[in-house]
């Protein structure tokens, strides 16, 4: 067994050995990006989206904006979580209340399996952006759920596991445009409707130039492992030409995760290949996923490049906490 706690085995997950003489803790796969922006014919890009195992293989909730640069929501299947064949139609959601699927706009999905089904979460256009949620347990039909909470809000993130009887969500409290500040926080719910019990989870950090010092959101759903939950985040640093995306990690207590015990000062991936720094929005690393095989601590992120593609990396958990341990604030 690995680090990875309460996690399954899954020896099929996408997977690439670190390159010889490479000094990082997260690698690229040398095939990225796997998902191209046209791969399906109304899709002006395809990012910023999240995959599961799923059956015999995987089965994702894809950002895919249209050529109208319209964002809306696609399912996906794929056998070895490399190549993938999307939904040229977008998800449409059925709820028993109209006003829940009242939305101008969903992007940047999140999928946590949580009990028998797959929760999606993704930002949701109403009245300003706010945590849009839902479920499916085919990747066929889907249900909308109550939005999480009031706008503006974005970059929701279930923990796959009720913590002392709650359901726990990360989020980004923000702004109706493109948000200059932001913290990560978690609140809590007995029931995945009502929100509450809210905490701060970690701050941007005020250092000159750091990649973190603007925003920060999570990204994957969180990885239980026997130091606390590893948490992927994006940070954001304002330059001169702009907003850079990059990504680092966290862990915090299992039982209170707000309370975080080790952070990367250094990030783990920034964007630095040409699929990274050019696009609709260049110079973006943006993760929302996250497989693991709990066998071997193996661990295949997702994430979304330059608001265009997507891409694949990979780490092990052993290492990773490792890295995040001595290079921690
Ligand atoms: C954020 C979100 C992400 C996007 C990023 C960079 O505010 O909209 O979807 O990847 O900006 O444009």
């Amino acid at each position: 067994m690995s680090v990875i706690v309460n996690g399954s085995p899954l020896p099929n997950l996408p997977w690439a050995e670190k390159p010889k003489g490479y000094g990082g803790a997260v690698w690229r796969y040398d095939g990225n990006p796997i998902i191209p922006r046209d791969l399906i014919p109304s899709a002006n890009s395809i990012f910023n989206s999240a995959v599961t195992p799923f059956g015999d293989g995987f089965a994702g909730v894809f950002r895919c904006d249209d050529k109208s640069r319209y964002m809306d929501l696609h399912a996906g299947f794929s056998k070895d979580g490399i190549r993938w064949t999307l939904e040229d139609e977008v998800i449409r959601f059925t709820a028993g209340d109209a006003e829940v699927l009242k939305s101008d706009h969903r992007y940047d999905p999140r999928v946590c399996f949580i009990e028998d089904r797959y929760y999606i979460t993704w930002c949701n256009g109403y009245h300003g952006p706010t945590i849009g949620m839902g479920y499916t347990f085919d990747f066929k039909t889907f249900y909308a759920m109550e939005n999480a909470f009031l706008p503006c809000n974005r970059n929701g993130v279930l923990f796959p596991r009720k913590i002392n009887g709650q359901y726990m969500m990360l989020s980004r409290p923000s702004d109706y445009g493109h948000t200059p500040f932001g913290d990560i926080f978690l609140s809590r719910s007995p029931d995945l409707t009502y929100w509450g019990g809210h905490r701060h989870v970690m701050h941007t950090v005020d250092e000159a130039n750091s990649w973190q010092k603007t925003k920060i959101g999570a990204g994957p759903i969180p990885i239980e492992t026997t130091e606390g939950w590893l948490i992927f985040y994006h940070g954001v640093l304002t330059s001169c030409n702009g907003y850079v995306y990059s990504f680092g990690a966290a862990i915090t207590d299992i039982d209170e995760p707000w309370r975080v015990k080790y952070r990367t000062r250094p990030y783990l991936l920034s964007p630095q290949t040409l699929y990274e720094c050019v696009g609709d929005v260049p110079n973006v690393v943006f993760p929302c996923a996250a497989l693991t095989d709990a066998d071997t601590g193996r661990i295949a992120v997702y994430y979304g490049c330059a608001d265009t593609t997507t891409g694949l990396c990979f780490c092990r958990a052993e290492e990773l906490i490792a890295f995040i341990k001595n290079n921690s604030y």
